[in-house]
């Protein structure tokens, strides 16, 4: 039986992108916010070959394609995004959970993408180099590179997506798109637009971007396929981990955006007010779900009690609710095993001697079957093995420090490096903190917190949260191959490094 409210919602989202109805069999899509029942995917057995094989036969059209022409198709998808920001916000935030407000952040997040993308199609430069030999020239040129397969996780069922999508249809590849398995809907709403902006845009090859839905072998087989050239995938370290061997073992590339734990420096100097906010937006944001959520703050002992108060007092008041009802900060745990990981940390937090403010189960109206709970603020004596793991709900471990090279030491030393944050007003210590002996993150901000990258920088971290960029800057890089050519113009054949040959 579907909720009344949100059947509602799905239909009008199956309507509006000529999506199939919703319980018509396949995969059971179930909402996070109370548990029920809000479609069904198509699915079955996917025959990976033929999905790539149809990938491959795309790509070899698509790469001869112009670059801006090929920019023209992502310039009509973010149009399309901009009309029906509304809808796909709200399907995504009925089908992972988040507030409707970061439900269309992510929308905008792909639209801001499509944007960066349409202007790189005109770019995608390489460079001239001088060569030491008379009338010869030399440069790199970057072509198409081939079949991308993207593995996406629950939290970001869209913008992740978008991220390689956008970029992957620029540089000339098709894409092959695995979900999770627990927000399929939004990835087709996705797929539905994007065909609607392939038929507007026209002469665009069959299987240029496809949806395989599927359990954790679809995922398997893309890694595995030796006509994948791109294996970009998100979610957690073990499933990195997993993957990328397979990737390896037949020379393919990898693009991995792995589990973070993220950190935050306060210190002394800092401006409390404005690191309070950041703390909570970064730490209960998402309910804790996202790869950039901060997971330990170390705060100066000079203030520790002052702004340790405040959180608790913070965390307290959030309005922890239904993520559709206006004014709800803090939705649900995507299920059950999110919800037990989180209680199992919290006890081990108190056998380890920490002091836990919070992270009870909250009750919600009309939706007893979904895991809301309240952010918790953890008081830590040291970095235990808990608190060097990434769990997957807002969980805050706060740590006291007294030098900031103490702390900055005790912040790198984990196995992950994604982002990282200081606040302060001292020009020196920002300086350190972004400096080589600083944080070890991909991502290093100050003043403002870990999580919430704008897509113009390239997003990604080190260690255990994988080494894959995405999005921004030059990321776009990891979607094509590079080729160096000499070119001699001069009647002679001299030898580099004045070799000396026939
Ligand atoms: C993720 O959680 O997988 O910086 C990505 C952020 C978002 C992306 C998070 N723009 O928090």
């Amino acid at each position: 039986m579907l909720h009344p409210s949100l059947a509602a919602d799905v239909a009008c989202l199956f309507d509006g992108f000529g999506l199939p109805e919703p319980a018509s069999g396949g995969l059971l899509v179930h909402s996070p916010i109370d548990g029920r029942l809000i479609g069904a995917c198509p699915s079955g057995e996917v025959d990976m070959d033929e999905a790539v094989s149809r990938a491959r036969t795309a790509f070899l059209q698509w790469r001869l394609v112009p670059a801006p022409r090929r920019g023209d198709l992502v310039r009509r998808y973010g149009a399309l995004l901009r009309q029906h920001k509304e809808a796909l916000g709200r399907l995504i935030s009925i089908e992972c959970g988040k507030i409707l407000s970061e439900g269309l952040g992510e929308v905008q997040e792909m639209i801001d993408m499509c944007d960066f993308a349409v202007g790189l199609s005109r770019q995608l430069y390489g460079l001239t180099m001088s060569s030491e030999r008379p009338g010869h020239r030399m440069m790199e040129t970057w072509h198409p590179l081939g079949v991308c397969g993207v593995i996406t996780a629950f939290n970001f069922p869209a913008a992740v997506w978008a991220w390689n999508a956008a970029l992957a249809l620029v540089c000339g590849d098709p894409v092959i798109w695995k979900p999770s398995s627990r927000t399929p809907l939004t990835a087709l709403a996705c797929q539905a637009l994007l065909e609607a902006a392939m038929e507007e845009a026209g002469e665009v090859p069959d299987g240029l971007s496809q949806v395989v839905v599927g359990p954790t072998r679809v995922g398997r087989a893309l890694a595995d396929h030796p006509d994948v050239a791109l294996l970009s995938a998100t979610g957690s370290t073990a499933m990195g981990r997993s993957l990328a061997p397979r990737v390896a073992g037949r020379f393919g590339r990898c693009l991995l955006e792995l589990g973070g734990n993220n950190g935050m420096i306060v210190a002394p100097s800092a401006d409390l007010e404005l690191a309070l906010r950041a703390i909570v937006f970064a730490a209960a944001g998402t309910a804790g779900q996202r790869c950039t959520t901060l997971r330990r703050l170390f705060v100066h002992e000079s203030i520790y009690a002052q702004l340790q108060a405040r959180l608790q007092a913070a965390f307290a008041s959030l309005p922890v609710g239904n993520p559709l009802d206006a004014g709800t900060l803090v939705g649900p745990l995507i299920d059950g095993a999110a919800f037990d990981s989180h209680r199992a940390a919290l006890d081990q937090a108190v056998s380890d001697g920490g002091v836990v403010h919070g992270g009870e189960r909250v009750a919600v109206a009309d939706c007893p079957d979904g895991h809301y709970v309240r952010p918790a603020v953890v008081e830590m004596a040291g970095q235990t093995a808990l608190v060097r793991q990434e769990n997957f709900s807002p969980i805050l471990y706060v740590l006291r420090y007294r030098n900031l090279d103490a702390a900055i030491a005790a912040h790198n030393a984990v196995r992950q490096g994604l982002s990282s944050s200081l606040f302060t007003t001292d020009l020196r210590e920002m300086e350190h903190f972004l400096s080589a002996s600083g944080s070890d993150c991909g991502i290093a901000n100050v003043n403002i917190g870990p999580s919430g990258a704008e897509i113009g920088g390239a997003f990604g971290g080190e260690k255990d949260s994988g080494g894959g960029r995405e999005a921004g800057s030059d990321a776009w890089r990891a979607y094509m191959r590079r080729a160096t050519n000499t070119i001699n113009y001069s009647g002679d054949l001299p030898l580099a490094q004045g070799v000396r040959f026939v």
